[in-house]
């Protein structure tokens, strides 16, 4: 596989069988059909699944990304990125340590949430090939998202660091998606915007 990540960025689709109200791998399926360019296993929060079932899912989106050749990323889960043989894995400030992932996995995507000055101060940004910004607008996905931050937190980060890697996060849709874009980001990673999405060859296609 062989891909830059500011261009796997660019729609990176998030999902966990919390997030879907039918078959996760058909979402992922359409998802990757319609042209999404990375995707993240996020298993996690109200109602999400754990060990065998948790990684049964994981086997199955794995496989739909693998023969797609589209970048599987697991969300904060070291030893799930080792079972699925995963092209990354992305943590947040509450989780493992970015020094120690870097460490384990010399050679994979290292992504990192940044949410504000505060957290950008104590984050090892040399360490990792992305950072996720937001949330940039309000979002109920995730219930313990931090306040929405704006397109100011992706202008602020892009004048810092003119190449760093850059997804905005949080309640971006269809129709705000370029704005983030503009505002000097390489992509948007959504949740809801697909997984919710009543067409979403429509949804990934207007990203
Ligand atoms: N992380 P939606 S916001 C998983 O700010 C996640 O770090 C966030 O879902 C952060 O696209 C979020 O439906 C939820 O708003 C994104």
């Amino acid at each position: 596989m062989s891909f830059s990540i500011k261009q796997i960025l660019r729609k990176y689709f998030i999902m966990g069988s919390q997030n879907c109200n039918r078959n996760p791998a058909e979402i992922l399926e359409e998802a990757v059909k319609a042209g999404i360019t990375a995707f993240q296993f996020r298993e996690k929060g109200d109602g999400c699944l754990a060990g065998e079932a948790k990684l049964n899912l994981g086997k199955q989106l794995r496989a739909i990304c693998q023969r797609a050749d589209i970048p599987f990323i697991v969300n904060d889960d070291i030893e799930l990125v080792d079972l699925l043989d995963a092209d990354g894995i992305h943590v947040g400030q509450d989780d493992i340590p970015v020094e120690s992932v870097r460490k384990l996995f010399p050679n994979k995507i290292v992504g990192l949430s940044v949410s504000n000055a505060k957290e950008l101060a104590i984050s090892p940004i040399d360490l990792v090939d992305y950072v996720g910004a937001g949330p940039i607008f309000d979002t109920t996905t995730k219930l313990d998202a931090k306040e929405a931050v704006g397109l100011e937190w992706i202008t602020n980060l892009r004048r810092e660091f003119t190449k760093l890697p850059i997804v905005g996060i949080g309640g971006i849709t269809t129709e705000n998606a370029t704005s983030v874009i503009e505002s000097g980001a390489d992509g948007v990673s959504v949740i809801s915007a697909i997984t919710a999405a009543p067409d979403i060859k429509r949804a990934v296609t207007l990203l």
